[in-house]
């Protein structure tokens, strides 16, 4: 068997860079790795429209590489790939389910883009199987939704309500195939044993396409003899940050925001929120102060989209009723973390007051 460098769902957009940059680590890692294959499982264009515009700098990236790359055509780019056009030397698209590519003694198979549902992808599996020699090392492109495992239907990305090419992972069994490279699936990397024996790989997406694609971003390594490796990817990817204010931390809390952004990857693009109560006074810091302190922490990073639900509740702290209220608080037995929950419970209650008086 090659070794091969395992990728799917770049969605390629003239209007998202990063998306381009992946390519290009994709690219760069799989020549320092010197694989002999780079298997794009479906969806390496957004839409036909953002084929047309980059195939040209396409050919320069895959032109001068060292190893084949083979592409199999999903459901957001099938109509990207008419016989005919050109994609670079080294490019080979699988367009039929019957013309498989062979590299060395490998050979790949793929199922381009069709409307098939569950029982007919199961037959034309079994009608593929047929075709294969299971003395060859055989290799299965697939691009579409696995039924076996749930997935909220958000992590594939933007799909809509429709079922595309629903597989069962016991569909693969007639096929001797050991491993089944698919793609569609964007949240994470995902792999299952079929009960036939083949390895079912989802990748995930190289480079977030959706908010729902949070933490950092992989392809899959595959090398010969060895369980499939994550590779670790440096390409834009969105990262989820809480940061809940407490009003009697003492803490600043651009203090705690700077510790969370510090163990972040500079390439991340950072979805926080930042709830909770705090006591203006006492951390000399206004609701206007503690925004503009947040921005400047977040300007580091290229894609910052901070969601801002805190509130200052110094009128609260500082009202006489609420420091009673608090005094005696204090004398009763119950545990810290009890007392925080009443005196935030409380802080809540006072507001309400206020707020209708
Ligand atoms: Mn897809």
């Amino acid at each position: 068997m090659l070794k091969i460098l395992h990728t799917a769902d770049l969605h390629l957009d003239e209007n998202a860079g990063e998306r381009w940059d992946a390519l290009e680590e994709l690219v760069n890692l799989a020549g320092r790795e010197e694989v002999s294959a780079l298997v794009i499982a479906g969806d390496l264009f957004d839409r036909e429209s953002a084929a047309e515009t980059m195939r040209g700098p396409l050919r320069a990236v895959f032109g001068g590489c060292g190893f084949q790359t083979v592409i199999l055509p999903g459901n957001h780019d099938h109509q990207a790939y008419r016989s005919g056009l050109y994609f670079g030397d080294n490019v080979s698209v699988i367009r039929d389910w019957r013309e498989p590519v062979c590299l060395g003694d490998t050979v790949f198979w793929g199922l381009p883009h069709d409307h098939l549902d569950a029982p007919r992808l199961a037959a034309r599996l079994r009608e593929m199987a047929s075709l294969m020699n299971p003395d060859q090392e055989n290799i299965l492109l697939f691009h579409g939704e696995l039924l076996d495992t749930f997935f909220p239907r958000p992590d594939l990305g933007q799909e809509g309500e429709l079922r595309y090419m629903p597989a069962r992972l016991s569909f693969f069994d007639p096929l001797p195939v050991r491993y089944i490279l698919a793609g569609h699936f964007h949240s994470r990397f995902a792999a299952w044993q079929a009960p036939g024996g083949s390895l079912f790989i989802y990748p995930g997406s190289p480079v977030s396409v959706t908010k729902r694609e949070t933490g950092r971003r992989k392809a899959n390594l595959l090398v010969p003899g060895e369980t499939p490796r994550e590779a670790v990817l440096n390409s834009f990817h969105f990262e989820e940050l809480l940061i809940t204010l407490d009003p009697f931390a003492g803490e600043d809390p651009l203090l705690e925001l700077d510790r969370k952004l510090d163990e972040l990857h500079p390439a991340a693009g950072v979805l926080l929120t930042v709830d909770g109560l705090f006591d203006g006074a006492a951390l000399n810091l206004d609701e206007d102060a503690l925004v503009s302190g947040i921005k400047q922490k977040m300007a580091r990073f290229s894609t910052a989209e901070p969601s801002f639900n805190f509130i200052d509740v110094r009128h609260i702290i500082e009202d006489d009723l609420f420091k009673k209220f608090r005094d005696a608080l204090a004398k009763t037995d119950y545990s810290l973390a009890m007392k925080k929950e009443i005196e935030e419970m409380a802080i809540y209650a006072f507001r309400g007051v206020r707020q209708c008086s």
